[in-house]
């Protein structure tokens, strides 16, 4: 039911407003819909995110408004060369604090402004402040079983593939016997093969590895449609999930791009994908489990 919150504020005058209004918005607030009538007018200054806070226990350390920032010290710079433009030199160093640690982890300072009106600008030292709880996937392989499907068909490529996905699983801890590599004729077949193999269950992920060149290739859309599709479906029918490497390019070189050369190597990528992937489900797994 709430939809947010208003703090309302008198400022002196109507150059102190937009002074302060400039300042603001200069520091990344958005202007918002302001009003005007025959008595005075208002200026809404918005931020991305708001909370209220209660307290007890202790009187509040900081000022009633705060503002969280990233980049407190180019902050405070900018709020330090205001208070120069518009206050007296001399008075700058008592109206504006410099940042402090504060006991919550973070830093602050405060700025006094006309009337008694005091912001606090302040940033968390903690760099996961503020950010989702997500689960995450780790990139450790060591204890998962992978099978690589690769097609033979434009070999020049998948074996660059190959070499990428299995340089990923190697590094993050795989044994060689837990990786089991299967050869299929194309992409066309990669699907079935990839299904097979998820279907004994032997396997935590399939990595899948092929390039089709457009111009090589008749029907090219149908044949890409019809191996992702596959894929796909074998990875929805399954559980097991199936990263997916097959490369779609115009010519030889933008594939050899892809496989290593200039454009980073999807083998690699895909391989990294798939120890994400059983990463991820081992732990809403254990999750559900714990509930
Ligand atoms: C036939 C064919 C063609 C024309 N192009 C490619 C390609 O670019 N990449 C690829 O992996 N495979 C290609 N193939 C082979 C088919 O995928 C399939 O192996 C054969 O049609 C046999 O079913």
């Amino acid at each position: 039911m709430i939809k947010g919150m208003t703090l309302v504020r008198e400022v002196a005058s109507a150059e102190a407003l937009d002074r302060l209004n400039h300042l603001l918005l200069s520091l990344g607030f958005e202007q918002g819909k302001g009003w005007q009538d025959t008595e005075g007018r208002g200026t809404a200054l918005l931020a991305p995110l708001g909370n209220l806070e209660l307290m007890t226990g202790r009187a509040p350390a900081v000022p009633p408004i705060l503002i969280e920032v990233m980049g407190l010290d180019a902050v405070h710079a900018a709020v330090e060369r205001w208070m120069l433009a518009n206050y007296r030199s001399e008075e700058v160093p008592a109206l504006l604090s410099k940042p402090e640690l504060t006991h919550w982890n973070s830093r602050l300072f405060t700025v006094k402004l006309e009337d008694g009106l005091v912001l606090g600008f302040w940033q968390s030292e903690n760099p996961l402040h503020g950010k989702p709880v997500a689960l995450e996937g780790d990139l450790s392989s060591k204890g998962m079983r992978f099978a690589i499907v690769v097609a033979r068909w434009n070999a020049v490529i998948t074996d660059r593939l190959l070499q990428g996905s299995l340089d990923a699983l190697y590094r993050s801890g795989s044994a060689k016997a837990d990786v089991e590599i299967v050869r299929v004729p194309g992409a066309w077949e990669v699907p079935s093969a990839a299904r097979t193999l998820a279907e004994t269950k032997k396997f935590d992920a399939i990595v899948t590895l092929a390039c089709l060149i457009r111009g090589e290739t008749a029907h090219y859309e149908a044949i890409y449609n019809e191996v992702s599709r596959g894929i796909g479906q074998s990875q929805q029918d399954t559980g097991i999930p199936h990263a997916f490497g097959v490369l779609t390019c115009e010519t030889l070189e933008q594939a050899l791009d892809r496989a290593g050369i200039k454009a980073g190597n999807k083998g690699f990528e895909a391989a990294i994908a798939a120890i994400e992937m059983v990463s991820i489900q081992r732990k809403i797994r254990a999750e559900e489990g714990g509930k």
